[in-house]
């Protein structure tokens, strides 16, 4: 039975009848995997269509039995009629394959489309903040989440931030909130998402090339209203985002909330003398207001630029309409900072997860990064100052992919793993060279990481053995995963001779 486009517009829900679904998914990058591999999931019929593939990812794909076509794409589409197209942001409406599907009236959704309609696979439903704008989203994104995550909700940034939103519908736990950063393709692409609130921090021209107009740009980026319930929150230093507001179709009760670094008007967020005031989510906002922060405070944590304030702010509001209280955000945003060396999520590739956790310089902090995740691949180690690491080893076995030993005090950990996890596959860097170090840490846990792993840098140690200090030790973790990345990404053009000397030995 072949099914209609409105068969298909009717499909909503993880218990929908997806199986069999005749479906064409374009691209095979971050976005085409996490599609792919959530019909398989739903048993539908599949075909992928990319003429440029990642290996990895396409050894992957074989794995969960998809059919991944490479050549001769458009007449593969005609030949396979799909019922469903699913592409990835990279491919423009001007693509052939798009056009194909246009002419054809095939339905074409993105991922973030059909991460909406799944979105109950948990028994949890998140709502979603969703977030768009030219410049200053992934920051808003992160400070957002920051924010929900400090006022006790259980949420994940996810989208164009750099990870697939349908792998965060799919988490077995579930959210309280998606905080859902969109990029304009992404946006070009949805059609029913209903956001819980939602943002356009601002409108310039960009990627025209994709859109074709500056026009069409701007049409993508006001899509992110539609159906808004709670709240629309708008830019008050730019018009056009304020105008996507009011053009939009949104559902009754829901308002607008400005907001800018000037005084802000009842329903708006701003500044009064350098404080950050809320005059949006208070029972008399025509006679008070409430502080959140100050434009001194967010000096102090590198947020006090004027684009860094006007993330803050906007971010402020999305928090507030979540019902986050001032004081959680301004804790929030005072620990912004000084997060980065904990639990940071560095990179998503491949399905792998690389997390700085250098902070964790005690059994206990490693003890509570560990817990985050369930299959781990381990860097441990640097001065043991003397601490018994024997429990947090035996303790965390079971989670561990293999580990990975650095630093001086070597030795008590060796023992350790061999006592109480002998069959574990254990590596060490006997090398000292600071510069030397990570590199040899990343490529060891990219030979050892398989998909849905996490490497996780959790020392359980003090640094000043090999590093200057924590900081310096997880910015180094996090240079050489993003170097490691990168020369993956420029396909094979890294030698041998561009290898960290370091030896390597497996335990
Ligand atoms: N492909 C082809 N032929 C083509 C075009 C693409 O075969 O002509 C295939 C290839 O298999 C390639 C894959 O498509 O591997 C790439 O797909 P993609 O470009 O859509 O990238 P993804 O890996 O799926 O990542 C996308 C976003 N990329 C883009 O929008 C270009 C990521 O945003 C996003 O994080 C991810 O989905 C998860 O949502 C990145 C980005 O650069 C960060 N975004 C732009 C930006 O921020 O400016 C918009």
């Amino acid at each position: 039975m072949t099914r209609t486009a409105d068969d298909v517009a009717g499909l909503t829900g993880w218990n929908a009848d997806w199986a069999g679904l005749r479906v064409a998914v374009l691209g095979l990058g971050l976005t085409g995997f996490s599609v792919a591999d959530t019909l398989a999931e739903l048993r539908a019929e599949m075909i992928v269509l990319a003429d440029r593939a990642d290996e990895d990812i396409a050894d992957l794909l074989d794995v969960i039995g998809v059919r991944l076509l490479r050549d001769d794409l458009e007449s593969e589409l005609a030949t396979f009629a799909p019922e469903l197209v699913v592409v990835s942001p990279g491919f423009a409406p001007t693509h052939p394959l798009v056009e194909w599907c246009i002419s054809a009236g095939v339905p074409i959704w993105g991922d973030i489309e059909l991460a909406w309609r799944l979105r109950d696979r948990s028994g949890r439903v998140a709502d979603w903040i969703a977030i768009t704008g030219t410049n200053g989203k992934t920051t808003t994104t992160q400070l957002t989440t920051a924010m929900l995550v400090a006022g006790g909700k259980r949420a994940i940034a996810c989208g164009n931030v750099g990870s697939a939103v349908l792998d965060a519908v799919r988490d077995p736990i579930g959210f309280d909130a998606l905080v859902v950063e969109l990029s304009s393709f992404q946006l070009h692409y949805l059609h029913s998402m209903s956001a819980f609130s939602s943002v356009c921090l601002n409108v310039a021209v960009d990627h025209i090339d994709w859109h074709g107009s500056e026009q069409a740009y701007r049409a993508a980026k006001a899509r992110i209203y539609e159906r808004t319930r709670v709240a629309c929150v708008y830019n008050l230093e730019d018009a056009a985002t304020r105008e996507f507001v009011e053009d939009a179709e949104v559902v009754d009760g829901c308002r607008a909330i400005g907001f800018g670094r000037g005084l802000p008007g009842p329903s708006d967020i701003g500044l009064v003398n350098e404080i950050v005031v809320d005059r949006a989510f208070l029972p008399d906002r025509w006679r008070s207001a409430t502080e959140i922060t100050t434009v001194d405070e967010l000096d102090t944590v590198g947020l006090g630029s004027p684009h860094m304030i006007a993330n803050v702010l906007a971010a402020c509001a999305l928090a507030r309409s979540f019902d986050v209280s001032p004081g959680d955000i301004r804790t929030a945003l005072l620990a912004f900072k000084t997060d980065n060396h904990r639990t940071q999520t560095i990179l998503e590739r491949a399905g792998i997860r690389w997390v700085n956790d250098s902070k964790a310089t005690n059994p206990h902090a490693a003890q509570a990064a560990l817990e985050s995740f369930d299959s781990v691949v381990w860097v441990v180690g640097g001065l043991l100052k003397g601490v018994d690491i024997t429990e947090l080893v035996a303790g965390n076995r079971e989670r561990l992919r293999a580990a990975i030993l650095i630093g001086a005090d070597r030795s008590a950990l060796r023992d350790a793993f061999a006592r109480h996890a002998p069959a574990l596959p254990v590596f060490e860097v006997d090398t000292a060279e600071t510069g030397v170090v990570m590199p040899t840490v990343v490529r060891l846990a990219v030979s050892v990481a398989q998909r849905g792993d996490t490497v996780l840098l959790a020392p359980a140690a003090a640094s000043m053995d090999q590093f200057t200090d924590y900081a310096d030790r997880g910015n180094r973790f996090a240079e050489a995963v993003r170097e490691a990345d990168h020369e993956r990404e420029t396909d094979g053009e890294a030698t041998d001779d561009d290898e960290p000397p370091a030896t390597a030995v497996e335990g």
